[in-house]
């Protein structure tokens, strides 16, 4: 499942490497890019319609909503591995098949920039001291034992991804990675780390903002306040056993 919004020159790209280096198929969420991707992802389910499907969001854009409705919809297509990968060939295909592999072992695989030493390629020291500062501290706030919790780089397993999709996820945008992970620890789902070199896109510009980052900085806390305290149900089951 691959989120786009303005991704024209990436997205054909990444797609012929996944059709060609893997047996997966593909299905592509976008958000009314007004670059033209989604008519380009079209063209490609048109080329390839065995393998490619897009979905065109059409109510409110952000890539948590896109998220969420593609995963559902993957798992509508009845696919029992889910893969999520950014369009813009940070995430390289290569990776697709120790990721599935992974998460046979597992309930999801995180392809990890951070599990031996750091493996980014291209990022300016700035990018990557914020990546690293932020990945520090959503483990310290959380607990998440995950050292590339922030990572968009994925596979889950049906079953663990339907569970985890039952729960209020509020995020939009980094914090839906560890939000999302975080969901999955609670319900005791296995949570592997996959190591991958992550590259800097080349084409087509970044959509993370001072507002992404805020939400990424808030999101921790009020994870840990929501629930530390018992939930509205096991109040009431205690309630009841009292009576
Ligand atoms: N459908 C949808 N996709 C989005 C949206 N925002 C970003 N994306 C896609 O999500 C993926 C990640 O976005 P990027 O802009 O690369 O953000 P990032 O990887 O978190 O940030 P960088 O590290 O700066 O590249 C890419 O495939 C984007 O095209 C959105 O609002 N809707
Ligand atoms: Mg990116």
């Amino acid at each position: 499942m691959i989120p786009t919004y303005n991704e024209r020159s990436n997205l054909p790209v990444l797609v012929g490497r996944i059709l060609d280096e893997t047996a997966f198929s593909v299905l592509v969420v976008d958000d009314a890019s007004p670059d033209g991707t989604g008519r380009i992802a079209d063209e490609l389910a048109a080329e390839h319609p065995a393998r490619v499907t897009v979905l065109h969001r059409t109510g409110p854009k952000g890539l948590g909503r896109s998220y969420l409705e593609g995963m559902r919809r993957a798992i509508a297509l009845g696919a029992e591995r889910i893969c999520q990968m950014d369009a813009d060939l940070s995430h390289g295909p290569e990776y697709l098949p120790a990721l599935v592999e992974a998460a046979s072992r597992a309930d999801v695989a995180v392809g990890s920039r951070y599990l031996t030493g750091v493996s980014v390629a291209n990022w300016p020291l700035r990018r990557l001291l914020l990546s690293v500062a932020a990945n520090r501290y959503v483990q310290l706030v959380t607990g998440l034992p995950v050292r590339d919790a922030t990572s968009g780089f994925k596979c889950w397993r049906r079953t663990a991804l339907e569970r985890v999709l039952e729960q209020p996820i509020e995020s939009d945008g980094y914090a839906l990675q560890f939000e999302m992970l975080f969901h999955a620890c609670r319900h005791r789902l296995r949570v592997v780390e996959v190591p991958i070199i992550f590259v800097e896109r080349r084409e087509g510009a970044s959509k993370m903002s001072s507002k992404v980052i805020f939400e990424a900085m808030l999101r921790p806390i009020t994870l840990m306040l929501s629930y530390r305290r018992p939930t509205r149900h096991a109040v009431e089951q205690r309630e009841a056993a009292r009576l």
